[in-house]
């Protein structure tokens, strides 16, 4: 592929649709981060830090430290659910700057009862129909983004329900690198036939293990799903000993086989009390093993930053008991099928955590002679009665047969609300065929018995080289739904993507998706059908409230909608400001001795906010000062009046106000009111005027009669350069 990505470019889909049926993977497996050895990155030293990208964004704080961007060393995961490959490929390059390295894309909804492989590029609910085309695809564009981005990136799927083995074999040819495989989720939520499930499993596992990709088990949704998700604690262990003994015992690799933990409890509970001893417990059984550190899903509700704040408090957990894999959760997976820039928040609440606690655990020590150490011993010892009590009823498969499993009661109590299945029954029951006493597979990554004749030295040798070795015997399928396929949807978002018309966006190419916020001076339910309205009045189309809390029960709630606009923009006709250019730094200095340049400067009417204009002043973060300007400050909260005296009596040049509070518009009124009597007191074209402030910006400040004005990101180069630039035209440089 000749074709490449440039940071200043969309990426083309078209282009990567092109001769796809000759695209083979060019390489196969996972791969973890590298570490940076010494862990230096600008003037600090990290503890646990991997290399850093070629391409990135950092985080926002990142321009006060010279725009380090560090990548800590677990992989961080982003789950993509668009329903539209060619838009989640957009977003996987998003998301690969930002810092993910393991894009896990859901499946449509009710993928695991199909019992086959798709094909084409349908659309998709909730994710997108695996199909080869998709993945390859995908995968195809992960090449190019790894390139990109200067690491390399494992793309994920699963491999569940009653085609599991297929599946297997498809990411195996196309270079997956991770899968969820789990027998146990297929029984419990998916309601395949138990038997089939681990048959299938044994299969797949082995495909999986050959091909190397990393496997993630399916324990946490126990918690998602049992009534009581902290009380399952011992049953997650004993789902994650069982997955793991029954991956190894078909030939998977320890290194392979991840644990997908997720902490049961959320805040307001004492969250820590419950989620720290089972991490531990977890981590003392399976040492072994890798884990996969998830959100709980499960409390997930509507307001983004609660979301956040509990994303936060896991990742300290995962960062206590050395996670390999911190999975993001979408912070607006309560509300919507996540949503392009969700995928970063998430992505960036991850990396920003394990930023802060690089090290923690040459800091902090797990105290295990106390209360923790109770509470690890007893999780582990009621997983080992567990187990006792399954092997005592006759084993898995009878222990399913009476519900044994996601029962919320803390084990040994039972509530006898388990998810029981039938032996007998379920999705492909009956369709186990005992393979005959001479089976043969003519092909690679087959599990058991495998009867080659007498000095075969590889299975796929017997057919010249199965499709697991040899790409180019796979038969590749485009499409078979000539309504529903990526080529009908890419014409009609091709004027967003690369026409000019600029259409806003959430999860697929033009689908005019907005969200508004408003606080509303009104109890919750007034406040919820007020703020539909105005949404509908506002031209949003479908609002519907995807938020809404109580600030206080009558005096006011905060709402969130969702709609679609159909407003587009033409690109050629957008007008974009001049950026500001700035004087050379000497050449201020000089204009500024040559004039002995003074100014006066203080936040005006009754603003006590001095950070920002003292920041504007003071040599120490490259104030004006730094530039040899003579200044004289008068404080905080000065009347406007005593701003002007005191420019007459310095004979100052300029005259800096500060002002943050804007409510009633005060910041426009003291603007004003400088201008006024400046001009009452005859100095007005002597003086430069100018303001500052969060919510001043230029055009604000000239329309309050002042010469410039300055709001947010602004520095003392900005502020002097603009007073030289005036002066100069004024003639007096
Ligand atoms: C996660 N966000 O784990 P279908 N197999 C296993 C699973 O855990 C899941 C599936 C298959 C969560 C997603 N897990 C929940 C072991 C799902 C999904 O196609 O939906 O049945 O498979 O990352």
């Amino acid at each position: 592929m000749t074709y490449k990505l440039d940071p200043n470019k969309k990426i083309d889909i078209e282009e990567i649709l092109k001769d796809m049926e000759h695209y083979s993977p060019r390489r196969k497996g996972w791969v973890w981060r590298e570490k940076l050895e010494g862990g230096k990155i600008g003037p600090f030293t990290y503890k646990n830090v991997s290399l850093p990208l070629k391409n990135s964004v950092p985080l926002p704080a990142a321009k006060y430290f010279n725009n380090i961007d560090p990548q800590p060393m677990p992989v961080i995961t982003t789950e993509i659910a668009s329903g539209r490959f060619e838009d989640d490929i957009r977003r996987m390059r998003m998301a690969a700057w930002h810092g993910a390295d393991h894009i896990m894309v859901i499946r449509t909804t009710g993928q695991s009862h199909i019992d086959g492989l798709l094909e084409g590029t349908p659309e998709g609910v909730g994710g997108v129909p695996i199909t080869r085309k998709q993945i390859r695809a995908s995968r195809k564009a992960c090449d190019l983004i790894e390139d990109e981005v200067g690491r390399k990136i494992n793309f994920h799927s699963y491999v569940s329900g009653v085609a599991g083995p297929e599946v297997a074999v498809l990411f195996a040819e196309e270079g997956i690198n991770g899968a969820h495989q789990d027998p146990q989720y297929n029984v419990l939520y998916r309601n395949v036939n138990m038997y089939r499930s681990f048959v299938d499993a044994a299969s797949a596992k082995k495909v999986m293990a050959d091909a190397e990709i990393f496997q993630i088990d399916g324990a946490h949704n126990a918690n998602a799903t049992a009534k009581e998700g902290w009380s399952v604690m011992p049953e997650l262990l004993v789902q994650h000993g069982i997955n793991c003994a029954f991956s190894v015992a078909v030939g998977m690799p320890k290194s392979h086989i991840g644990l997908s933990t997720v902490p049961p409890c959320a805040p307001p509970t004492p969250k820590l009390w419950y989620d720290l001893p089972y991490a531990v417990a977890l981590r003392d059984i399976f040492s072994e093993y890798k884990f996969r550190a998830q959100q709980n899903t499960r409390y997930i509700e509507a307001d983004i930053e609660e979301a956040t704040r509990t994303h936060v408090i896991d990742t300290l957990i995962s960062a206590l008991t050395s996670a390999d894999i911190q999975s993001t959760i979408t912070p607006d997976e309560g509300r919507n099928v996540p949503w392009h820039y969700n995928n970063i928040r998430g992505i960036e609440t991850a990396k920003q955590t394990l930023n802060a606690l690089d090290g923690i655990k040459e800091l902090l020590q797990i105290k295990r002679d106390g209360p923790l150490g109770e509470m690890v011993r007893d999780i582990k010892e009621r997983a080992v009665c567990f187990l006792e009590e399954i092997l005592d009823n006759g084993g898995y498969f009878a222990s399913v047969e009476k519900g044994f499993f996601v029962d919320s009661a803390h084990y040994p109590e039972r509530n006898g609300d388990g998810i029981a299945r039938d032996s007998r029954g379920g999705v492909g029951v009956d369709t186990i065929v005992k393979r005959d006493d001479d089976y043969l597979a003519p092909v690679c990554s087959v599990y058991g018995d495998n009867h080659l004749p007498e000095g075969t030295k590889k299975a796929c040798d017997l057919i010249g080289g199965c499709t697991l070795c040899k790409h180019d015997k796979i038969a590749y399928i485009d499409e078979i739904d000539q309504t529903d396929n990526c080529n009908i949807r890419l014409q009609k978002s091709a004027e967003f993507r690369k026409g000019n018309m600029i259409m806003p966006e959430t999860e697929w190419a033009g689908d005019g998706t907005v969200l508004i916020q408003v606080f509303i001076p009104e109890e919750i339910e007034i406040a919820k059908a007020a703020a539909l309205e105005m949404a509908a009045k506002m031209g949003l189309d479908t609002p519907e409230i995807v938020n809404a809390q109580v600030m206080h029960p009558s005096e006011g709630t905060f709402v969130e909608v969702k709609g679609k606009t159909s407003i587009a923009i033409d690109r050629t006709k957008i007008k974009i400001p001049p950026k500001d250019e700035l004087l050379d730094e000497d050449e201020i200095k000089a204009a500024v001795k040559k004039l002995g340049l003074k100014v006066v400067a203080g936040t005006v009417g009754e603003d006590e906010h001095s950070v920002g204009i003292r920041e504007i002043l003071d040599i120490k973060h490259g104030g004006i000062e730094k530039y040899g300007v003579k200044y004289h400050y008068l404080g905080t909260s000065v009347p406007v009046a005593k701003m002007v005296d005191a420019a007459i009596e310095t004979g100052a040049d300029a005259i800096l106000i500060s002002t943050i509070i804007s409510h009633n518009d005060v910041h426009k009124k003291n603007m004003r009111l400088l201008d006024e009597i400046a001009r009452e007191k005859g100095i007005r074209d002597k003086v430069i005027c100018v303001c500052g402030g969060t919510q001043v910006t230029r055009e604000i400040a000239k329309e309050a009669g002042m010469d410039d004005g300055f709001g947010r990101g602004t520095k003392g180069i900005h502020v002097i350069s603009s007073i030289v630039k005036m002066l100069k035209a004024r003639g007096k440089v």
